[in-house]
């Protein structure tokens, strides 16, 4: 009778132990709402907002003749002496530099974008007193945060970049960065992209990530720090996104012709309730 019970115990609990193993081997591979390689981070998947995406779903794929997004309004140089990019990627230096004019968040809005027109950003250890500019980088350039400004390899450097995108319809787009060091990246006031690990090259994208742009403006923030080595920033939406959407800036020179440009889609703060664009204030002129 004892033994009996020895062994009918014993087996009860290897069958309980085989199918505890299993299940959790197959919990494991199953996990809800876990990112696979090679599908586009989901919008709003950001829980943390510098958590980041599994290093095992890296696609590192390099896409040397992407549609790389080339003109950016942005900060008329680096900010400097920014301690390393992870020392710098908590530090809101827009907050900083603006006194609380305005922040990451809200640059990546139309209110805070706005604003840049008579705001600087002023980091008197970090940049000096710095207004808003058109820069062109070349995507094939690993350093391309320290050419865009005629600067030679940078290192503990960050940069803000910023694009208007003029959407034609509410519609669902896939963006890829590619960037060395740390990227955050903004679009109409919510962060929906944090990596503090390089892509490996200037055109190797290692996530997508998914975003619903509005019909009309959309305000994309870009954010790169960089400790030292390569420092580049790039950024590329879907085929589809890209032929049907107006990227601005498109040929301005300077701050003053930008916001000529993006002039007719920015809407001007409602007015005695009327709301009104740019355009109209224009015409009525
Ligand atoms: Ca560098
Ligand atoms: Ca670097």
């Amino acid at each position: 009778m004892k033994r009996f019970k020895f062994w009918t115990v014993s087996v009860i609990c290897a069958l309980s132990l085989t199918v505890g193993v299993s299940y959790f081997a197959v919990a494991q591979c199953t996990v809800p709402g876990a990112h696979q390689k090679g599908e586009p981070l989901k919008a709003g998947q950001l829980n943390d907002p510098f958590e980041d995406p599994p290093q095992a779903a890296e696609l590192n794929d390099n896409r040397p003749d992407a549609p790389w997004i080339t003109r950016w309004y942005s900060l008329k140089g680096p900010i400097t002496n920014n301690g390393g990019f992870a020392a710098s990627a908590r530090k809101d230096w827009i907050d900083m530099g603006t006194n609380g004019k305005i922040t990451q968040e809200t640059l990546s809005t139309e209110s805070g974008l706005k604003k840049t027109q008579n705001t600087n950003v002023n980091l008197r250890n970090n940049g000096g007193d710095m207004g808003w500019c058109i820069i062109e980088i070349n995507p094939a350039d690993g350093n391309n945060m320290s050419t865009a400004y005629g600067l030679v390899d940078q290192s503990d450097i960050d940069t803000y970049a910023i694009i208007v995108i003029d959407s034609p319809n509410k519609r669902k787009a896939t963006m890829s960065p590619a960037h060395d060091d740390h990227a955050q990246i903004w679009l109409n006031g919510d962060k929906v992209y944090n990596n503090s690990r390089w892509t490996g090259g200037a055109t190797i994208v290692d996530f997508e990530f998914e975003v619903e742009l509005k019909k009309g403006t959309n305000v994309l923030l870009y954010r790169c720090g960089e400790s030292g080595g390569s420092d580049y920033f790039n950024l590329h939406l879907d085929n589809q996104t890209d032929r049907v959407v107006t990227i601005f800036p498109e040929d301005a020179k300077d701050a003053e012709e930008f916001f000529k440009e993006v002039g007719g889609t920015l809407a001007v703060e409602p007015r005695n309730k009327l709301s009104t664009t740019w355009a109209n204030i224009k015409r009525l002129k």
